[in-house]
């Protein structure tokens, strides 16, 4: 039995989750315009620990500066009555017109400059919030020709871009790291930086790639047909997964944003696992769209279940690690064998050369006739998924 979302689950929603009016390319809204404060008060009542924003879902953009303290100083009472805490901002470089062609990549140097500075405007906020994860999401950096965008150009500007504003934060004392968020295609027709792989082996150009890593998307990577399983193994990996956006996805079409776990459940249930028992202290942030179909009452249920699906499948992966028979099953598929190294502790190429069972004495066919025992392996867990076992 799974119960309420408590503080230490670290769930958190960004504003724009579940103050989506469900505008889409097709239709107009569906829902009225939701306060800032009143999304606060309805996540803590439901258990979140959390609230992320976009500079322009908290102060519209253009506001004058008494409009822009007048509603900072509301969203501060809200979570100082409710103690959910802000811990990362974000910045929308893709509403307004302006961005059309990007922000940090757009071919328009004046652009370059202005969105650096909307940025660093919203970096201060989200310091004084208290906030210690910035993200990047580079919806518009992109092009729908091949002709409109020198790439190796646009990737140096995004350099750029990128340790400028790594350099304002550490010039600033700002306890922020940065992470840039991948997704292959949509606002775009393609986006730079679309996988994780193209966002880690960017970031180890940068100048200060301490500070930056990743805020992977479900969704975003199975667009690109990719294992968000292993994406998000790899990034833990590097020491790199400094936050992530759960939701759901069917397959490579359009961004569903479903509510986590309504998509790839099988997938879902390994990467909770993966998050739980790899080593991942951030966030649980979800970022998902309340569905075009619901009301108020049905966006509370949406994003009640986005928790409620994340504990589930924590409960199921627990029992998966705890189970006997698991733990059976993974020596028989000599899962923890490949933590072993595969040279000896001080052995040399040259002992290896020498190894005549290494090689020379090796029987590749014995080895070759070993099954792996996986089909037992992952029907356990597909069973642990439904709680069957
Ligand atoms: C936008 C996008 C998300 C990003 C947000 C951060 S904005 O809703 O679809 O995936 O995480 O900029
Ligand atoms: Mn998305
Ligand atoms: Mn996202």
């Amino acid at each position: 039995m799974v119960g309420k979302p408590v503080a230490e689950d670290k769930f958190s929603f960004g504003l724009w989750t579940v103050g989506w009016q469900a505008r889409d390319p097709f239709g107009d809204a569906t829902r009225p315009a939701l306060d800032a404060v009143e999304a606060v008060h309805r996540l803590a009542e439901l258990g979140a620990w959390g609230v992320t924003f976009h500079d322009d879902d908290l102060i519209p953009f253009g506001s004058d500066d008494g409009e822009r303290s007048k509603r900072i100083s509301r969203f501060r009472a809200a979570l100082d009555e409710t103690g959910l805490v802000v811990p990362m901002a974000t910045t929308n470089l893709f509403t307004h017109p302006v961005f059309k062609d990007g922000g940090l990549t757009n071919n328009d140097r004046d652009i370059r400059r202005f969105a650096l500075r909307k940025v660093m405007r919203n970096m201060d906020l989200a310091a004084e919030l208290g906030a210690t994860t910035y993200v990047l999401w580079g919806g518009r950096e992109g092009s729908e020709t091949d002709a409109a965008k020198d790439v190796r150009a646009a990737m140096d500007r995004y350099r750029e871009g990128i340790d400028t504003l790594a350099q304002y934060v550490i010039d600033q004392g700002y306890g922020l790291r940065l992470a840039l968020e991948p997704k292959p295609n949509e606002p775009r027709g393609d986006i730079l930086l679309p996988t994780i792989g193209h966002a880690l082996a960017f970031i180890s150009t940068l100048e200060h790639h301490e500070l930056v890593g990743v805020n992977p998307e479900v969704g975003h990577e199975q667009m690109a047909g990719l294992n968000f399983v292993h994406g998000i193994g790899q990034a833990l990996w590097q020491g790199k997964l400094f936050h992530i956006d759960l939701n759901g996805q069917h397959g490579p079409r359009y961004d569903q944003d479903l509510v986590f776990g309504h998509g790839d459940v099988l997938s879902a249930f390994f990467l909770v696992d993966l998050l739980e028992h790899g080593g991942y202290d951030g966030p649980r942030h979800f970022d998902y769209k309340p569905p075009r179909t619901e009301d108020l009452d049905g966006v509370w249920a949406s994003a009640e279940a986005c928790m409620r699906s994340y504990l589930l499948l924590r409960e199921r992966a627990r029992a998966f690690r705890a189970d006997p028979r698991v733990a059976e099953a993974l020596e028989s598929s000599r899962v923890p064998e490949l933590s072993q190294p595969t040279l000896g502790e001080g052995e040399t190429i040259a002992d290896l050369k020498a190894d005549r069972t290494a090689f020379e004495d090796f029987d590749a066919e014995a080895a070759a006739a070993r099954g792996y025992a996986y089909a037992q392996l992952s029907q356990l867990a597909f069973e642990h998924l439904l709680g069957a076992a």
